[in-house]
């Protein structure tokens, strides 16, 4: 089963893939696959390449790469799994690169339904790095995942030998924000603060000073660049506007095919 996936994959131009039995996955953080897929047994892992839009340093540009790779997984995501209902008889779920994920209280928007990362290194796709993103052996840092959920019964891939991160330490050096001083933590509020301006944290900002605001401030603040960000945003999506432990790192740096 797992050589037919396999090759349907390949058909798709997609980076590899993975395989995690259920009970392999372990993510502390996050809700239990059985809340979200009663009769889940398997895992399947994409992996696809980041564009070299990430060095950009129009972060426009860079935004740019990554949204036409999340619209290629959704594509991806969707016809692997129609495969999997015709050829196997399997039901499915999809699990999104990114978005929606549930933003309440408890997880402050930063949990999302399933954890890729913990997914990907129980599919033998990569290991944790000091930048805590996962670094797949020959794509480094510059890997992003999708899934599907299924109740076929397909046993995990061998977890990589070696892990790919040097622990050259450049990355953390170069975050902005230093949000990956922690060893094994990234610092999530100052990390958001510095890669997504324009998100949720950012609306909350602009629009609780609005509130405040006399009319002649309030007329100065819609015709200020933050706001047309804002309402940017607000109809494409969340963006991100830092890919720098992504892109320092040498590890894959220079892989194309
Ligand atoms: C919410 C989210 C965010 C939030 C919160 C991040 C966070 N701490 O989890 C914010 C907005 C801050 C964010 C930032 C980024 N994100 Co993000 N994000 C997600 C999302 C949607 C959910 C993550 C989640 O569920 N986290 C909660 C749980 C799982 O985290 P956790 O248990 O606390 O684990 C953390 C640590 O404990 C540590 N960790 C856990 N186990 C272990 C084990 C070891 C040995 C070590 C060393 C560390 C470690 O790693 C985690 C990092 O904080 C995922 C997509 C998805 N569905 O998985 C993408 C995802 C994690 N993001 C990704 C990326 C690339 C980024 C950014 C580079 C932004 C960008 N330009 O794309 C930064 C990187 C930040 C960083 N270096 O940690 C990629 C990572 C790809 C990869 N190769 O690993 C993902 C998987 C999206 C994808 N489809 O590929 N992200
Ligand atoms: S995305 Fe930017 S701010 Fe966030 S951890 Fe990476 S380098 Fe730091
Ligand atoms: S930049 Fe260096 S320390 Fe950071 S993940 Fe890559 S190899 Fe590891």
């Amino acid at each position: 089963m797992k050589e037919r996936i396999r090759s349907f994959v390949g058909g798709l131009e997609i980076d590899g893939v993975g395989f995690a039995a259920v009970s392999d996955y372990r993510s502390p953080l996050s809700p239990p696959l059985e809340s979200i897929f009663p009769g889940a047994r398997s895992i399947v892992v994409l992996v696809y390449k980041e564009l070299g839009s990430c060095d950009s340093p129009d972060l426009h540009i860079a935004m740019n790469g990554r949204m036409d790779l999340m619209e290629f997984s959704r594509s991806c995501n969707y016809k692997l799994a129609r495969h999997l209902e015709r050829s196997f008889g399997a039901r499915v779920m999809t699990v999104p690169a990114s978005y929606p994920m549930a933003q309440n209280e408890e997880t402050k928007g930063a949990v999302g339904q399933v954890s890729l990362r913990h997914a990907a290194v129980a599919a033998g796709l990569g290991a944790f790095g000091s930048n805590n993103l996962v670094v797949h052996p020959r794509l480094g840092c510059r890997a992003v995942f999708s899934a599907i959920l299924t109740d076929l019964e397909i046993s995990s891939d061998p977890p990589i030998g070696e892990n790919p991160c040097t622990a050259c330490g450049l990355c953390v050096q170069g975050c902005p924000a230093k949000a990956l001083d922690a060893p094994g933590r990234t610092d999530v509020m100052k990390c958001v603060k510095n890669s997504m301006p324009y998100g949720l944290n950012g609306a909350v900002r602009f629009w609780s000073r609005y509130g405040e605001a006399a009319s002649a401030e309030r007329k100065a603040m819609l015709r200020d660049p933050n706001f047309w960000r804002l309402y940017q945003a607000g109809h494409i999506g969340p963006q991100y506007f830092c890919f720098t432990c992504m892109n320092v790192c040498p590890v894959g740096r220079e892989a194309m095919a």
